[in-house]
């Protein structure tokens, strides 16, 4: 049985691939090209969004919806352009997969070019929607899963089959643009073999599998010129310690991630590794928590140098802690990579997924970026979606230039308040005590105890000095 399905599909793959053959290019718009019967690519031979043109930057005076009042690519701040500072991707996985649906309700959203199929029609049709909608929103990235592009099949090397074929698609689709992947990862959590984690699943045949799907989709990102590779354990944590074996999962993550950094040299891939930490969800608990749990975990494993972090602003305050706080952790200690760029909501306790709008939230997080000196070769992915209730194709556009524009006046503020430099004096001055010859010797760690107590005896009470919070505020918000 197993024997004749894959011959089926063998004989249903090589006419696709002949059918391809006759056809200059994949990319190439005008090629009417029907992978199978799930499909139908004759109606899609022209625009998938012909009645948007290309986002254009109209100034803050604008009202128009379809164009950019802060994002000018080509605008230099800080002496560097704000597409170079911003790197912006598209989320292959909001953008093109995501249907509305909710644990509560059924898809809500029908774009004109879906078929209802999971078809490898259907997938490539998907992705020369989204090189156009890339294309018009004039950004340079996007991310994707290896299971959102292409179709799972019945076997390892049918999913393979797809992907690649998919994969040459996209290729073809690139070519001529500067548009290449920010990042690309495996979706190592949907399918039910993966229900009790994928390098942390107590089976080693899963483990093994996940190794095998990781190790196709870094040569697929690989191939299609990423610049990073992603790694969320979205299943790596556990749903009660009453039947997991902490140690060795977390030692059997760490395996994993080594023989990931030793393939990427094998593969030549010189991309950045990335994790991207979140506290839950849907486990109850992940074990890349937060930054500085997941930074502890790589340097307990001797992994610091192999990677570093894709931060995400709703899984930072599912953590607890601000997006501000998450970038800064990681920044300090040079383990910033790459921003998930999206924010929840304040009255929700899950990953709402939403896109950036307040101002505040952005211009903090672009003092970090800028502190960092940019990003690259990481950048600002939208793992974003539209609301359930936005079911209108010219939402993804305002989605979108809704959170670039957000981040824009993030980056313009963040600018001018660290060029004006009254914050930073704020903060020098606060610590300007260990400008002294005593704060010198215990920065350089040439002064103990017993030499502080002596000084101390000497000294005297301290005096209370202000921590001039409120000054601060007033500083920041007179920027906002
Ligand atoms: C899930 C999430 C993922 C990762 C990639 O919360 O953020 O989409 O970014 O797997
Ligand atoms: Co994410």
């Amino acid at each position: 049985m197993k024997t004749i399905s894959s011959i089926i599909y063998a004989v249903v793959l090589l006419s696709l691939l002949l059918g391809y053959s006759t056809c200059q290019k994949v990319a190439d718009i005008t090629c009417a090209w029907d992978a199978n019967s799930g499909g139908n690519n004759q109606e899609w031979e022209g625009e998938f969004f012909p009645n948007i043109s290309y986002i254009k930057y109209e100034g803050p005076s604008s009202h128009n919806p379809l164009a950019y009042k802060y994002y000018n690519a080509e605008e230099l701040i800080l002496g560097k352009k704000m597409k170079d500072w911003l790197r912006f991707s598209v989320a292959f996985w909001h953008t093109f997969r995501g249907d509305g649906g909710d644990p509560f309700g059924s898809p809500t959203k029908s774009w004109p070019w879906e078929d209802g199929t999971n078809s490898l029609a259907m997938a490539a049709k998907r992705m020369r929607a989204n090189f156009e909608f890339i294309k018009k929103l004039g950004v340079e990235r996007w991310c994707f899963h290896d299971r959102d592009i292409a179709p799972e099949g019945s076997t390892l090397e049918e999913s393979n089959a797809n992907l690649d074929y998919i994969a040459s698609l996209a290729k073809d689709l690139q070519e001529g643009t500067n548009i290449r992947p920010l990042w690309g990862t495996a979706q190592l959590f949907k399918h039910p073999r993966f229900m009790h984690g994928a390098a942390t699943s107590p089976d080693v045949r899963v483990y093994a599998y996940a190794a095998a799907q990781v190790k196709k989709a870094m040569e697929v990102t690989h191939k299609l010129g990423g610049e990073n590779y992603v790694f969320w354990g979205g299943r790596e944590g556990y749903q009660t310690l009453l039947n997991t074996d902490l140690k060795k999962e977390l030692d059997h993550m760490a395996t994993f991630l080594s023989s990931a950094a030793a393939w990427k040299k094998k593969l030549g891939f010189q991309g950045n590794l990335l994790l991207e930490p979140k506290p839950q969800e849907p486990t109850k608990h992940q074990y890349d928590w937060d930054a500085a749990t997941t930074m502890g975990f790589l340097r307990n494993y001797g992994l610091s140098e192999e990677y570093k972090l894709n931060l995400e602003c709703n899984h930072a305050t599912l953590s607890g802690h601000s997006c501000h706080h998450e970038l800064e952790t990681a920044r300090i200690y040079g383990m910033l990579g790459s921003v998930d760029a999206n924010t929840g909501d304040a009255q929700t306790g899950w990953d709402t997924d939403q896109f950036l709008t307040d101002v505040s939230e952005a211009t903090l997080v672009m003092l970090s970026v800028i502190k960092n000196g940019g990003l690259a070769p990481g950048g600002f992915n939208f793992d974003a979606k539209l609301r359930r209730e936005s079911v209108d194709v010219e939402d993804l556009f305002i989605a979108h230039i809704g959170g670039m524009d957000t981040i824009a006046r993030g980056l313009r503020n963040a600018a001018a308040l660290l060029q004006e430099g009254r914050l930073t004096k704020l903060i020098d001055d606060r610590y300007s005590s260990f400008n002294s010859p005593l704060g010198k010797l215990i920065e350089e760690g040439s002064v103990g105890f017993e030499e502080l107590e002596k000084h101390a005896l000497q000294a005297g009470e301290p005096p209370l000095v202000s921590g001039k919070q409120e000054l601060a505020e007033m500083i920041f918000y007179s920027y906002i």
